[in-house]
């Protein structure tokens, strides 16, 4: 890294760097993180949008040295630039799509039904970028993670990814199946992303971890699905803890369901809501974030490669930013973990 003889990990970091207070520019890293400012169908409390930002801001002060994961960040890691029409096509869906959430998602009349369709067409453009984007970046053989936005942000990546990765299985952490088949009449719902996954692309297997709030359609699914979903619920991996099993056997169990190659789906609500107490659907319950860092760090000791991730609805709040801190941190450690599995 021609920049990087210059950098001082000690030291704060300054105005002009980049992501986690690195030098290098998107061409010098070998992860590129993808922005996506979005939270067109976020359902209870909006901001998500703000993520991306609140993110950069607080990743400031991660420090960057880790005593297992060492230097890393010599890899490079940079942010990718905004996208203007995200911007765009985000306040044009969200205004679009808040009289219909107010109604639940009853459509009433004619001009209910267009506003629907508007928000869908909208959000295909959102998941067409997404693709395009991570497309342009692994064909420069880059990694990529996608820094949300609502959880909808995925479909692109994890659709673009399969092209090059056809095997990989995706590890979802999240307090929601995202099962459901559209929500609140929205097609590409962010409580849909899963349910999309499913039924748009061939994916394997999706392993789901912390998952507390769902309905029957959802269990439904997951039961019919001849285990391509596999699900591990809050509620039995806490009879498990409750009757004496540790953390690291219930891990092992998690990551006996995955296949070699894993996209790591991260919706923060899938941590303990005082991680996250700005996150657009918060749920009591949760992983705490060391039980969430352990199982990442497992399955790259297993040996298996993490070949991309996001981290999904993370929404910086009014009274201090824990959240965005709490977020950033992740970012990095699941940066570190997804670029230490490259030697797997
Ligand atoms: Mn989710």
């Amino acid at each position: 890294m021609q920049n990087m003889k210059d950098f001082d990990p000690n030291k704060a970091s300054t105005k002009n760097s980049g992501i986690f207070g690195l030098p290098h520019s998107d061409n010098e890293a070998k992860l590129v993180l993808i922005p996506i400012s979005w939270d067109a169908t976020t359902s209870y409390k909006n901001g998500t949008s703000n993520g991306p930002e609140a993110l950069f801001k607080a990743s400031k002060y991660v420090e960057l040295f880790d005593m297992t994961l060492l230097d890393f960040f010599e890899f490079g890691i940079a942010l990718d630039e905004q996208s203007h029409n995200i911007s765009k096509w985000n306040k044009k869906a969200r205004k679009r799509a808040i009289p219909i959430i107010e109604k639940g998602g009853v459509l009433l009349s004619n001009r209910d039904r267009t506003l629907v369709n508007e928000v869908d067409d909208l959000c295909s453009n959102m998941n067409s970028y997404v693709s395009e984007r991570v497309t342009h970046q692994l064909d420069k053989n880059k990694i990529v993670g996608i820094v949300g936005g609502d959880h909808s942000v995925s479909l692109g990546a994890i659709k673009s990814l399969l092209k090059k990765f056809p095997n990989l299985g995706v590890l979802q952490i999240d307090a929601h199946c995202d099962l459901r088949e559209a929500f609140e009449g929205f097609k590409y719902s962010h409580a849909s992303i899963m349910f999309n996954v499913i039924e748009e692309t061939d994916l394997k297997k999706l392993v789901q971890v912390g998952i507390r709030d769902y309905c029957p359609e959802e269990c439904n699914r997951i039961e019919n699905s001849s285990e391509r979903i596999e699900t591990f619920f809050e509620e039995n991996i806490i009879d498990k803890k409750y009757s004496g099993k540790n953390w690291n056997a219930i891990c092992k169990e998690i990551i006996s369901t995955l296949p070699d190659e894993v996209y790591v789906s991260f919706d923060i609500d899938g941590l303990d809501p005082s991680l996250c107490p700005n996150t657009g659907t918060p749920v009591p319950g949760g992983l705490l974030y060391q039980e969430a860092l352990y199982l990442i760090k497992e399955i790259v000791k297993s040996g298996k490669k993490i070949i991309g991730f996001d981290l999904v609805e993370v929404a910086p709040g009014k009274n201090g930013d824990l959240d965005a801190n709490v977020g950033a941190h992740l970012l990095y450690k699941l940066s570190g973990w997804c670029l230490k599995s490259q030697e797997n």
